[in-house]
């Protein structure tokens, strides 16, 4: 009888295990330090499109993104490093259905390759945010990391930002660093981190306490000492591909993998 019992609970386990219960994966790694919401700009990232799938929003043509976009929201820690893959959670789409239309828009797939993931790269683009897995106790659930996450970067704008003061999508101005960096630092009252590639400006982080207060990033201190951006930054328009060039260029999604 009692090894009946045991059998059943077992199975009762196993049963949970695989239906996508919540697995810790790494014990050692200690709760994270602060928030980065990182942001990309599609202007840069998307000049190196070398072919469309339908998920890669630079293939969007006339609706190709032009403002910054949600590359993702980290768990930093205060050392530079940042924890990853805590635990292995089926990601469960369903979850955030109703925000599909905000994360298409705002937090759009800028290419059409796998990110990697903790569960093997397969499923949807927002199935690769491992960093939610990573988020507690500040987030237990999917839909409660991807809302508050379109929600901080709706409230904290730096598109609006830099066009409001005077830094607007170019592809003939550069742009002083330090202007750009004292425009967000006078907006939101925090020092940003910023990434560039080949003098354009790549990315800009904002951070944020566990309570979505600003603070600064830890690497924003790299910017005085210039790490990846020249003095002068460009801020690149996108000319997206023509409609004949896509259709001539569109693979399949299994193909463009
Ligand atoms: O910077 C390269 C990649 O490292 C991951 N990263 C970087 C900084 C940080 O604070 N946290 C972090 O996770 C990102 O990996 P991804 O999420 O894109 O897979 C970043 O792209």
């Amino acid at each position: 009888m009692a090894s009946r019992i045991c059998l059943l609970l077992l199975v009762a386990f196993l049963a949970g295990a695989f239906a996508g219960d919540v697995i810790e994966l790494n014990r050692s790694q200690r709760e994270f330090d602060y928030f980065a919401l990182s942001l990309q700009w599609p202007g840069t990232y998307c000049r190196g499109t070398r072919h469309c799938c339908s998920k890669n929003a630079c293939c969007r043509g006339s609706d190709a993104p032009t403002q910054f976009t949600i590359h993702g929201l980290w768990p930093d820690y205060n050392d530079g490093s940042w924890p990853s893959c805590c635990y292995r959670s089926d990601f469960k789409e369903k979850e955030i259905s109703t925000l599909m239309d905000g994360l298409e828009k705002y937090w759009p797939s800028l290419s059409c390759g796998s990110p990697s993931s903790c569960n093997g790269g397969k499923g949807s683009f927002w199935g690769h945010e491992k960093h939610g897995t990573c988020s507690s106790p500040v987030f237990h659930d999917e839909y409660n990391y991807f809302l508050t996450t379109l929600n901080i970067y709706l409230k904290y704008n730096v598109t609006d930002v830099l066009y409001q003061a005077g830094y607007a999508a170019s592809n003939s101005e550069k742009y002083p660093l330090g202007g750009i960096v004292t425009a967000i630092q006078n907006a939101f009252h925090i020092t940003p981190e910023v990434v560039c590639k080949k003098g354009a400006i790549d990315e800009i982080r904002i951070c944020f306490y566990k309570d979505f207060k600003p603070r600064d990033c830890v690497g924003s201190k790299e910017l005085t000492s210039r790490k990846s951006c020249p003095q002068y930054v460009s801020l690149p328009e996108y000319t997206p591909l023509d409609g004949e060039a896509m259709v001539l260029k569109m693979p399949t999604d299994r193909e463009a993998l």
